[in-house]
């Protein structure tokens, strides 16, 4: 069983695509384990896009993400990483097709409604940094 980090962008939340977003990811089949509607700050919001913090956009990206609030959530399930990249779609929604969240939903690139985890790695690293008290870091003593 894997679980991953998906977050419904503040386009998303704002257009009203919540709840036919989560009702994909349940017609899929993965269980949802956590849910939060946030209003992120700045400094998660780099936290969360860190691999990113070199690129050209990155400052308009981290303005985006922190200007209203996201649906945070954690979904599980046998390969939920990349089911739940499948459901979404490529990163830009002109080269999402049709029948994925963002080819349905999404027109522009640096406004496409929704995150998902990439890798185990990252999965961990953002569920951690969401929901710190989903999986409790072990102690070192
Ligand atoms: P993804 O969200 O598909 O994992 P990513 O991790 O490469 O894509 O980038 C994170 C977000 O940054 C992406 O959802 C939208 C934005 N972004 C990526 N490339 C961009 C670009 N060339 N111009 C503007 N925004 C971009
Ligand atoms: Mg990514």
């Amino acid at each position: 069983m894997e679980q991953t980090f998906v977050m419904i962008k503040p386009d998303g939340v704002q257009h009203g695509l919540v709840g036919t977003i989560i009702q994909r990811f349940e017609n899929k089949r993965l269980r949802l384990v956590r849910a939060e509607l946030r209003q992120l700050t700045v400094e998660q919001a780099k936290e969360h896009y860190r691999d990113l913090a070199t690129k050209p956009f990155f400052n308009d990206l981290i303005a985006f993400i922190t200007s209203g609030e996201v649906m945070a959530m954690v979904w599980e399930g046998p390969h939920a990483i990349k089911a739940a990249r499948s459901l979404i779609g490529a990163t830009n929604p002109l080269e999402s097709p049709t029948g994925t969240i963002r080819g349905d939903f999404a027109l522009e690139l640096d406004s496409n409604i929704i995150h998902g985890s990439d890798s185990l790695e990252s999965a961990e690293r953002e569920i951690q940094l969401f929901f710190p008290n989903l999986h409790p870091a072990k102690s070192v003593s």
